[in-house]
């Protein structure tokens, strides 16, 4: 593997690293429960914890195969082999993926099998320190004997010797074998594993700083943006409720959720980036990072959502975007009637799929380029990615985004609605209970109740909450720049001593109340209301 990953770095392909390859495969596979409960237990941890397991399957698995191999040297090369071909198939199944990325799986198959090789290897009976072992006798009774092969009656006393020695070693406790605790045998085997782990650590942490070259980390840092052409509406002072643990209104980039297929962050350097728009348009287009620049700039106060996101959850956070409205670059193309669908793809080979309709209706879709004041971070897309108010991250907000295909729902389908995913994903109407915490302990009297709402491009019109199914009053809420961000909400709660819990649902700008019945994330977004539980002293 140490062989593999070097060899993946001097390629420079992220994508041909059987590991990162296997894990982006694993990814793929993934059944959707498993996802949900990924992203729910470990957050954006999940891909370290998947590839501290891949590490353990692979240990587990090379331990299978050491053990395989000391009965039959065969085996184990066998096993290697199909580390090898598991590799390979992963990285040449990888939507990126070029013939040129077997070739590190091959290499590091290849060095593995010799590496096998060396360390089962015995060395001849006359480095042996004891020339007492079963196959030393029998050579040494066969030494005066001019080939085994041409004269194979005078083998006889000989085989009777050495089954003597054997039996003798027996006797003594040893091993009729000739690999016996100390000497020269052991010595060049420990030299032999030293060698094979320094290469494999070597080739790892080398192959590793390689692939490093490809960081946009500086070029990032370097980069200034034009000013908007059309600034964002002025966020209003109450915006923020001002309650000691709640949320705050504008996320900042550290703690703004991450949710993605990439394994490793992908690198693009805005020199090189260009945008295709293709498809059924009259006038493909094709343009570099400076050209989607010289465009109007427009800056919006969004907040994006997760579909994965369960009743009560996180995974949600409010920026502010700048970006080039997508409605007018499409509209330049030349939509064909009867298109219905922007597929668009990502740099890592990583597709979505956006109703037309969506991006044409006059919201603020955009390409966006920066978030809140700086260009967007590496792990949020760097340096491009779609923003569409008022839909689910998964159809509407690629990052590393390179491509867009103005097409059909019938024609092409995108990752998560080849997994059945819904195909029109409007975000639904949510809201939970920030504060207090749930399971909290607070004093009896007088205590703020405060959370956050979202029904991105309907807006909140109303948040009401209750405590122990008493009756449903109506929280205060908050002002805010428009129907594309959330709604923070307030009340004041008269707490009595005791165990309480406390529900809140949301009515968005269209009438609409959320149900209380719970539904999980897939195909199309939770349902439920949101409730928490408090003690009262
Ligand atoms: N290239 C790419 N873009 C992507 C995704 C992805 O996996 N790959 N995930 C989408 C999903 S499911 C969500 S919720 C949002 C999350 O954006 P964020 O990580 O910036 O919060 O990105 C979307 N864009
Ligand atoms: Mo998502």
């Amino acid at each position: 593997m140490g062989v593999a990953e070097l060899a993946a770095g001097v390629l420079g392909r992220t994508s041909a690293s059987p590991l990162l390859a296997v894990g982006s495969g694993f990814i793929d596979l993934t059944p959707i429960w498993l996802k949900d409960f990924a992203i729910r237990r470990f957050g954006d941890d999940d891909k370290t914890v998947l590839l501290i397991g891949l590490g353990a399957g692979i240990t587990i698995a090379a331990l299978a195969v050491g053990l395989l191999s000391r009965r039959r040297l065969g085996w184990g090369l066998a096993g290697l082999a199909a580390f090898g071909i598991v590799g390979m198939v992963a990285a040449l199944t990888r939507p990126v993926a070029e013939p040129v990325d077997a070739v590190p799986s091959a290499l590091g198959s290849l060095a593995g099998m010799a590496a096998l090789a060396l360390l089962a290897h015995r060395p001849p009976p006359s480095a042996l320190g004891a020339l007492t072992g079963k196959t030393a006798q029998v050579l040494l009774a066969r030494r005066p004997q001019p080939s085994p092969a041409t004269a194979p009656g005078t083998a006889a006393p000989a085989r009777g010797e050495a089954t003597e020695a054997a039996v003798l070693n027996e006797k003594n406790g040893s091993e009729p074998r000739s690999s016996g605790g100390a000497g020269p045998d052991r010595r060049r085997m420990l030299v032999t594993g030293a060698g094979v782990v320094g290469v494999a650590a070597v080739g790892g942490v080398l192959g590793r700083i390689l692939l490093r070259r490809g960081d946009v980390s500086s070029v990032r840092a370097d980069l200034r943006l034009p000013r908007p052409a059309s600034p964002p509406r002025r966020v209003p002072g109450g915006a923020q409720v001002r309650v000691p643990g709640m949320t705050s209104f504008r996320t900042s980039n550290r703690d703004f959720y991450r949710v993605d297929t990439a394994l490793v962050l992908p690198q693009v350097d805005p020199r090189d980036w260009t945008l295709r728009i293709h498809g059924m348009v009259a006038h493909p287009v094709e343009m570099s990072f400076d050209d989607l620049l010289r465009r109007t700039l427009i800056e919006r106060d969004i907040t994006l959502s997760c579909v994965s996101n369960q009743v009560g959850g996180d995974l949600a956070g409010n920026a502010r975007w700048l970006g080039v409205p997508l409605a007018p670059l499409l509209r330049e193309a030349g939509i064909h009637g009867g298109a219905d669908q922007i597929l668009s793809r990502s740099f890592d080979g990583m597709t979505l799929s956006t109703p037309i309709e969506t991006i044409l209706d006059g919201r603020d879709a955009m390409l966006a380029v920066g978030m809140n004041g700086e260009p967007l971070p590496i792990a949020h897309g760097f340096p491009a990615r779609m923003v569409v108010p008022g839909l689910y991250g998964y159809v509407s907000a690629t990052k590393w985004v390179t491509d867009l295909k103005v097409t059909r729902f019938a024609t092409d389908q995108a990752y998560w609605t080849k997994r059945g995913y819904a195909e029109r994903a409007p975000i639904k109407t949510f809201s939970r209970i920030d504060v207090p915490r749930p399971l909290a302990t607070v004093k009896a009297g007088r205590i703020a109740v405060a959370g956050t709402a979202w029904a991105q491009h309907r807006g909140v019109d109303a948040v009401e909450w209750q405590v122990d199914n008493g009756p449903w009053r109506q929280a205060r809420l908050a002002p805010v720049p428009g129907l594309d961000t959330w709604r923070q909400w307030v009340a004041e709660w008269d707490a009595a001593p005791g165990s309480h819990t406390l529900r809140c649902r949301a009515t968005d700008g269209t009438g609409h109340t959320q149900p209380e019945h719970r539904e999980p994330p897939f195909p199309d977004g939770a349902t439920g209301w949101h409730s928490v539980v408090v003690t009262v002293t």
